[in-house]
């Protein structure tokens, strides 16, 4: 039983303590036990579980009845404080994150702010956020604020050496349960390289009688960026009497 509730009534016989009676609710019942002294006490017996979550506490009647005609009773007023048990993790304001971000962001911008929440109270509502296992280079390349979940660039992105990045995120209440959720990181393309042309081969000299047509030199032209950033026109400045064909 969680508690018992004694009464006393001075009187003998029919006219003495004959029973409680407890108001109406969904999680405690009476059990009506006798001493070996004879006096009756009641216990109250939990048969639902508590939820502190739903209710912080409860107030109950409980009404001691004696035997008499017409009965007399007496009444006393339960308060059940219910006391919390870290039975919530915390949960993700979203399980899953997507995010672009242009490689020439500087180191130490915000990538984004993730935020988790816990119903519980104090410290079993209280998250750190960190990151899950992730590998080395990821590790390096962001940083997670344990207390607000704002996660920041340590070091420079690169589109051209990486594209992506999935980021684990977790939240640890302080009572030990844990929630995960995943960043997806789009690095978007910026022009920041220059096309590189590099001679292959050159036929030098070139024979007067060499008829239209022949190759005198093999260019390779190659630009690390992707789409428009990475398109390469040539041209030839000054006068020559050759001309750039493009051959795949
Ligand atoms: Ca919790
Ligand atoms: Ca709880
Ligand atoms: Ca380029
Ligand atoms: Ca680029």
């Amino acid at each position: 039983g969680a508690e018992s509730g004694r009464a006393a009534d001075p009187d003998v016989g029919s006219n003495s303590l004959q029973g409680y009676e407890l108001e109406d609710n969904q999680y405690f019942a009476l059990e009506v036990k006798q001493s070996e002294e004879g006096s009756k006490f009641a216990e109250l017996v939990l048969r639902h579980a508590l939820d502190r979550e739903r209710e912080q506490s409860l107030r109950l009647v409980l009404t001691a009845l004696d035997g008499g005609d017409p009965p007399r009773s007496g009444t006393a007023q339960l308060l059940i404080n219910v006391t919390d048990a870290n039975d919530n993790a915390p949960v993700f304001a979203q399980e899953r994150y997507r995010v672009s971000l242009r490689e020439n962001v500087p180191p130490g911008s915000v990538v984004l702010h993730i935020s988790a929440t816990d119903g519980d109270e104090g410290s079993n509502a209280r998250i750190t956020y960190g990151f899950g296992e992730m590998p080395a280079k990821v590790l390096q390349k962001f940083a997670v604020n344990a207390e607000n979940g704002t996660v920041t660039l340590r070091e420079a992105l690169d589109f051209e050496d990486t594209r992506s990045y999935t980021v684990l995120v977790e939240a640890r209440d302080g009572g030990g349960l844990v929630a995960h959720c995943k960043v997806q990181l789009e690095v978007l393309d910026v022009n920041d390289n220059a096309p590189e042309v590099t001679l292959t081969s050159v036929s030098s000299p070139v024979p007067e009688d060499a008829p239209p047509g022949t190759v005198v030199a093999l260019l390779k032209v190659r630009d690390r960026d992707s789409g428009e950033n990475g398109r390469v026109r040539c041209e030839l400045s000054g006068e020559a009497p050759v001309q750039i064909v493009a051959s795949s």
